[in-house]
């Protein structure tokens, strides 16, 4: 072999050698916007490398939307180590085998507190997923909650917010906020419609999560386009501070969303509640995955388990307004407000809590948890709920758009070219002069 050959092998077998361990060394992690106390990256990567004698640098990138995150680890372009969706995204996701398995047997007992920690609720909410494949081996729960309305009882009297038709009562047009997330919308909307059904017992809260009928969908369209006229926003993440403004009175929007929203309202004087509808709604979670495609499965592992640590859990609580999924005593006793009237929690925290003093935002009530279900993936199912909420936002382009488009540009080349044309006239007539 020629000199020159061998030693541009060798360069090329040193770049490997060298990406590989730079690569050891990173941590890629995509998570939800507002959805961690950031402060404790570093003290990830000061944990990691006393834990197991390896650096590691944490890059963190964020998504406001289940679906977005979802569609870049469908293409496979991204090679995040550890990323955040919701329940019914883990459950596409480990349908169509994106999931690697959890090793947490890996991580030295001291120091593993995913098992230690877990909530019976949230372990009986993981195995409801699919019952084929236990998703407990594929994901750990990170934040839960429910959807509801907040509502600013100023203006919005509690009767008022607490039936989902409150989102098209035109005495609240205009100042409505609706969140981007057409899966968390279409639930509760659903149940909403299909209230008969429900009390009559023809139908049940977890069927209606997996009804993704052409006839459902298009009775839910046609209830969001009586909605539309009156909705301030769209929002992925500015509703909550729409409603601390004032601009917005009533809210479809997260548990976690409503404790921020109501304690930063307070701190100006502005009263908001938070109510789960009594027609029912979701409860959801957002667990943290392995993907398929990651590079780096032992600090993917250990950020999991650090990220379960009672400590870190409640800081990460306290600086979202969400309520970590861990089921530790000591969680639950950093939330205990003595001017809550008790509620029992035994359902998520074991007996010993089944009369506590907790915020019944942060922590529903058993009465709250039975109206709500879990929502589904629909599969390939799922584009006609996407195409229903681009018609019903308006942000599609219609066969129509494009005529208009079309006419547009036409009569744009139309003037262009006269003004051309009238100009060379005029330039060549005073030439002739
Ligand atoms: N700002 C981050 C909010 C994340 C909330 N996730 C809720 C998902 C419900 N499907």
């Amino acid at each position: 072999m020629k000199k020159s050959r061998v030693l541009i092998m060798a360069a090329m077998l040193a770049a490997a050698v060298s990406c590989s361990s730079d690569r050891d060394q990173i941590l890629k992690v995509y998570n939800w916007s507002d959805y961690i106390d950031e402060s404790v990256l570093p003290e990830f990567e000061e944990w990691y490398e006393a834990r197991t004698g390896e650096s590691i640098k944490v890059v963190y990138q964020t998504f406001d939307v289940n679906e977005t995150m979802l569609s870049k680890i469908e293409k496979g372009h991204e090679d995040y180590d550890v990323v955040c969706p919701s329940d019914y995204i883990i459950e596409r996701m480990l349908n169509n085998g994106l999931l690697q398995p959890l090793d947490f047997a890996s991580i030295p007992d001291e120091i593993n507190y995913i098992s230690l920690n877990k909530s019976p609720y949230i372990q009986g909410m993981f195995r409801d997923i699919n019952p084929a494949i236990d998703a407990n081996d594929y994901s750990v729960a990170y934040m839960w909650g429910t959807t509801g309305i907040i509502y600013n009882p100023a203006e919005v009297t509690a009767e008022e917010a607490g039936t989902w038709d409150i989102i098209r009562n035109p005495k609240f047009a205009g100042r409505i906020l609706i969140k981007d997330a057409p899966r968390d919308v279409y639930g509760p909307v659903l149940i909403y419609l299909k209230q008969d059904e429900l009390k009559s017992g023809k139908v049940t809260l977890q069927e209606l999560m997996h009804d993704s009928s052409d006839e459902s969908i298009a009775a839910v369209e046609a209830y969001l386009k009586q909605v539309k006229d009156g909705v301030l926003g769209w929002e992925a993440d500015f509703g909550k501070e729409q409603m601390t403004k004032g601009r917005g009175v009533v809210s479809l929007n997260w548990s976690g969303d409503a404790v921020w929203a109501i304690e930063e309202a307070a701190e100006v004087g502005v009263d908001l509640a938070y109510v789960v509808p009594e027609e029912g709604s979701t409860v959801w979670f957002d667990g943290w995955v392995i993907p398929k495609y990651a590079k780096n499965i032992k600090a993917a592992t250990y950020f999991i388990d650090f990220m379960c640590r009672p400590d870190i859990a409640i800081r990460n609580m306290e600086e979202t307004g969400y309520v970590s999924a861990n089921g530790a005593m000591e969680v639950l006793e950093s939330q205990i407000d003595d001017e809550c009237e008790p509620i029992d929690l035994s359902y998520f925290f074991g007996p010993e809590a089944d009369s506590v003093c907790v915020d019944p935002v942060l922590y529903p009530d058993q009465a709250v948890i039975d109206r709500c279900a879990l929502e589904h993936d629909w599969g390939q199912d799922t584009e006609k709920l996407l195409a229903m909420w681009s018609r019903v936002k308006g942000d599609n382009a219609t066969g129509f758009t494009y005529v208009i488009i079309g006419l547009v540009v036409v009569a744009a080349a139309v003037l262009v070219i006269r003004k051309a044309t009238s100009k060379n006239r005029r330039h060549k007539s005073s030439k002739r002069r």
